[in-house]
Order: structure tokens, then sequence, then C-alpha cells
């Protein structure tokens, strides 16, 4: 029943939420990942979401390469493809994970589209979202959002920053949405995740969050934007994609808006992060 489907969804992100609220020391996640160098790659999996979003430092957080030292690499132009090992329990499997551009720009969508052409297309999807905490890596895109601002006649602010990115997020899953649909890859999908990632920069309104970017379960009419796209991405659990939304962070720090505006406070100490990414480790384990 479609209202059972999204009572599951919220349900996995409310366990997220209360180990981020109590974390427990003891837990441990069932799933390794590990970039290597050689061997096969089936089962491809594509991180994908906009830029500044978090997808490649989601990718080092997935196999286990932020330590202390870390230093997150700054924007990256081109698809990243990496060779993954999995292994839950007892039994390993080699993965792809391809790290895709937004697909807002000719540029970004034309990587994704040939993902899409192998003709295999991704068994899995994390795509990344992020509540309007992008980092603005490109000048020509903070030159467009702050002419944009100043034109809705919006004071520039963290609220209207945070709102023109959660425009661009969402005209970006979209077409993603899109273009799963028209290629057919929909069909081959067996498993989708939105990593509503960054969420050390705001775990006091992670409420709001779960309320953004899950469907509302049994009220259609009540769903947010981004609800109502992934609520059609996903037939109401009827087309057999199996889906999770769960917040993660990979790497707390404070945020800088990129245009001037104090940074946004972190709000996550060590043993929050590692319960929180531990149980995004233990859904995404379910799913390979
Ligand atoms: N606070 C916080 N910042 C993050 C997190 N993940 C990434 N960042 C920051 O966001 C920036 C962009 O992340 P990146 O993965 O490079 O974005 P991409 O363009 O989607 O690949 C990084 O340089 C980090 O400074 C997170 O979980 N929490
Ligand atoms: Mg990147």
């Amino acid at each position: 029943m479609t209202a059972d489907f999204w009572e599951d969804v919220s349900t996995t992100w409310a366990e997220a939420e209360q180990l981020g609220d109590q974390p427990d020391p003891s837990a441990n996640a069932s799933v390794e990942l590990r970039k290597v160098r050689f061997g096969r790659t089936d089962n491809p999996i594509a991180i994908t979401g906009q830029p500044g979003a978090g997808k490649t430092v989601l990718y080092d957080s997935i196999v286990n390469r932020i330590g202390p030292d870390y230093r997150p690499p700054g924007q990256s132009h081109n698809r990243e493809k990496h060779r993954t090992l999995v292994r839950t329990g007892a039994t390993s499997q080699r993965s792809s994970v391809i790290v895709v551009p937004g697909q807002r720009s000719n540029n970004q969508a034309a990587a994704f589209d040939e993902l899409l052409a192998t003709g295999s297309g991704p068994v899995g999807i994390i795509h990344t979202v992020c509540w309007g905490y992008n980092t603005p890596w490109n000048a020509g895109n903070r030159a467009t959002m702050l002419d944009e601002i100043t034109a809705s006649g919006e004071p520039l602010d963290d609220a209207s920053v945070r709102a023109w990115h959660l425009a661009g997020e969402l005209a970006d899953f979209r077409v993603l949405a899109e273009k799963l649909a028209i290629s057919g890859a929909l069909e081959r999908l067996r498993w989708l995740i939105v990593a509503v990632g960054k969420c050390d920069l705001f775990w006091s309104e992670i409420a709001a969050a779960r309320e953004y970017y899950i469907p509302v379960p049994g009220h259609p009419t009540a769903d947010s934007p981004f609800g109502e796209v992934l609520r059609g991405l996903t037939a109401d659990g009827k087309n057999d994609v199996r889906l999770a939304v769960v917040p993660i962070s990979s790497y707390s720090k404070d945020h800088d808006f990129g245009v001037g505006l104090a940074k946004q406070r972190h709000q996550f100490d060590a043993a929050q992060a590692a319960a929180v990414r531990n149980q995004f480790f233990t859904v995404l384990g379910r799913f390979l």
C-alpha cells in the first residue's frame, strides 16, 4: 500500500535522526567499501547531484578516506570513475562508482547521458542534496545568484542564498527523474538513496529537512515540490525501485556561503557524525 512505502522511508530516516541525537558508540556498520585499482566493475553505482552538493567528499567518506588529515579535493570538472570493492559480511563484489556532475549544464548532462547510454545504466543511484548549503564553486554561478536574488527584491542573506540553491537542486532533480524515465534506465534501476548531505550544518532544522525531502505518507497533496518529484519517480514504490532518504554528514565543517555572509557553524561532534554515517552505511548495505 502506498502509505506504507512512505512510512518505511520515514522510519529509516527517523532511525538516523535518533542516532544523530543519541549516538551509540558501540554500533558498527556491516558493510565496507574500499577503493581498488584493478578488476572487473559490474554493478555500476552513480553518485549524482548539483555542483558543490558534496558528491566527491561523500565518495571519499564511503570508502573511508576521511581521516584527521583529510582535505576536500575542491571542484571537480569531469566525471570521476572509481573501482570499488563492496564487502557485506562474508561476501564481496566489485562495483564501479561514478560521480556525475549536475544535470543543468550541457557539459554536466553529457556525463550522465553517457552513463545511461552504456546500455546497462546504474543499478543504484546515490543522489546528493544538501538543503541549500551548496559550496558555490563557480564565480559565474555566484554572479548569477547575486543578480537573481537582487532582481527578486529579497535581501542577500542565508535564507535567500539557500532558497536559490534549493530551487536549483529541485530543477536538477526534475531533470534527473525525467532522464531516468525517458532513457529506460529507470527500469533497470534497483535502488535509489537520496543522501541529504551536510546535515551537520542544519541538524537543528532536521525535522524541516525531513518534511521537505520525504513525501508525506498517505497525503500526496501535502508533498513539498521535491517530495512530489520523488513520489513520481518511485511511483509510490510500485516500480520496484527500492528507496531510502537518509541524512549524512561526510565531513563536518563550517559553511562559507561564498558571498561575504557570516559562516554557518557546523553542529556535530565526532560521535554524532560517526553515528549518522554508520546509519547511512547500514542502509546502503541493505541495497548492495
Ligand atoms: N559541513 C559539511 N561540509 C561538507 C560536507 N561534505 C562536503 N562538504 C563541503 O562541501 C564542499 C563541496 O563538496 P564536494 O564533495 O567537493 O562537492 P561536489 O561538487 O558535489 O563533488 C567540500 O569542499 C566541503 O568543504 C559535509 O558533510 N558537511
Ligand atoms: Mg566533485
